[in-house]
């Protein structure tokens, strides 16, 4: 048993100091005070710290990802010290551009190795095609007989390496990953990958308005990517959309127009945008490649998952973002979104994911996944396999 004592807690919301007792991967109770016998129990003094719910990363290409420069710019696969440097307990790993040389079963092994090491893992089906590439044949049996299979995608929109799919031949996938979802009790959610494409969120914008599935079965990431697709974003958040921002940059990018992550969340809100629905990710593990006007690669760089809690930080320390509210973007709003149980709070009969926080820096210095501590004192205490 672990009692974490006199932290200040943000579950995310601020819930002042209390103590928190976690046991066998849970949190059992969140109390002012909460005395027990040393000998029965590790005993944390956490005066001072932050206590926040562990990270959760929606969008990692876990088993690597990238290739648009070939096959030397296939990027590297996700090690356990990235996760836990950035204080993310939770992945959930997709495939990107190459859905060819990146199989959804290397995808699902990489995410059940990465659950054996300490992390909670989950993944989508398919990569950026249409028709949707399963590991049984369709959306509906991956969601329903896969346990990891949360949802679909990242499915491309609105760039040059989608696979231009048709109106209808979006709607059925959108479709099918809604029913799967609703039999499963999991969200189904497609996670849309958007491109820099002048048509930005059209199809998206008319399926919804055409047919019966609602706003929250689609998150478009990269919302923030161009200027234009981040305005057309703050829109459709302000409507009820669901937006999600990639933290992993290059200083090019920005250069180019990108919304940086911290800056946009607060223009979202500031916009009137509802903070729960918008989320971070990282992109992690995938290419960053910079393609010139003529569809030419001018560089490749790699997404890193520790950018996620460093966009949320920005958003606090630089852009004055309330730090309950920045919080929601890489815990609550994603358990919600994305249906994942126990997950995104600190509250008794949750996971015991918790990161700790030192108030003053807002660095990461604690990380627990799973009730097991994987780093303290800002020092890593266990490591993947094959570091
Ligand atoms: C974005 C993942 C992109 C992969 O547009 O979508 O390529 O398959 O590894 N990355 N293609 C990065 C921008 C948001 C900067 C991916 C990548
Ligand atoms: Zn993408």
């Amino acid at each position: 048993m672990l009692l974490l004592k006199n932290a200040d807690v943000y579950a995310p919301a601020a819930k002042g100091r209390a103590d928190i007792l976690a046991a066998g991967g849970r949190i059992l109770r969140i109390e002012p005070s909460i005395e027990l016998p040393p000998a029965y129990v590790e005993q944390v003094d956490a005066s001072g710290v932050m206590a926040v719910p562990g990270f959760i990363d929606g969008h990692v290409h876990m088993m690597g990802g990238g290739g648009e420069g070939g096959f030397a710019t296939r990027t590297p696969e996700l090690m356990l010290s990235d996760a836990i440097r950035g204080g993310v307990t939770t992945v959930v790993g997709c495939l990107g551009t190459d859905g060819v040389t990146r199989s959804l079963a290397g995808l699902l092994a990489k995410a059940k190795a990465l659950d054996e090491e300490g992390l909670s893992t989950f993944i989508y089906t398919g990569h950026y095609g249409v028709p949707v590439q399963t590991l049984t044949g369709s959306i509906e049996r991956d969601l329903l007989l896969i346990d990891k299979i949360i949802g679909v995608g990242e499915v491309a929109l609105s760039d040059h390496r989608s696979n231009q799919p048709t109106f209808e031949e979006f709607a059925r996938l959108s479709a099918e990953a809604r029913r799967g979802g609703i039999l499963s009790g999991k969200a189904g959610v497609v996670n849309v990958h958007m491109g820099d494409g002048r048509r930005g969120l059209a199809m998206l914008r008319r399926l919804i308005e055409e047919t019966e599935i609602p706003a929250t079965q689609f998150l478009p990431t990269h919302i923030g990517r161009n200027p234009s697709l981040f305005e057309e974003g703050l829109a459709y958040a302000k409507a009820g959309g669901l937006v999600d921002f990639t933290t992993s940059t290059v200083p090019a990018f920005l250069d180019e127009g990108e919304v940086k992550c911290s800056a946009g969340l607060r223009r979202m809100l500031d916009a009137g945008v509802d903070a729960a629905n918008i989320t971070f990710t990282s992109d992690g593990q995938g290419s960053l490649p910079d393609f010139d006007a003529h569809g030419r690669l001018r560089r490749l760089e790699i997404g890193r998952v520790t950018s996620l809690f460093a966009e949320v930080r920005d958003a606090v320390r630089v852009e004055g973002v309330p730090l309950a509210t920045a919080l929601q973007v890489i815990t609550s709003n994603p358990a919600r979104i994305l249906k994942l149980r126990g997950k995104g709070a600190l509250e008794a009969g949750a996971d015991a994911d918790i990161v700790l926080l030192d108030a003053a820096s807002l660095e990461i210095d604690g990380v627990i996944a799973k009730g097991r501590w994987l780093m303290k004192a800002r020092t890593p205490l266990v490591r993947g396999n094959f570091e």
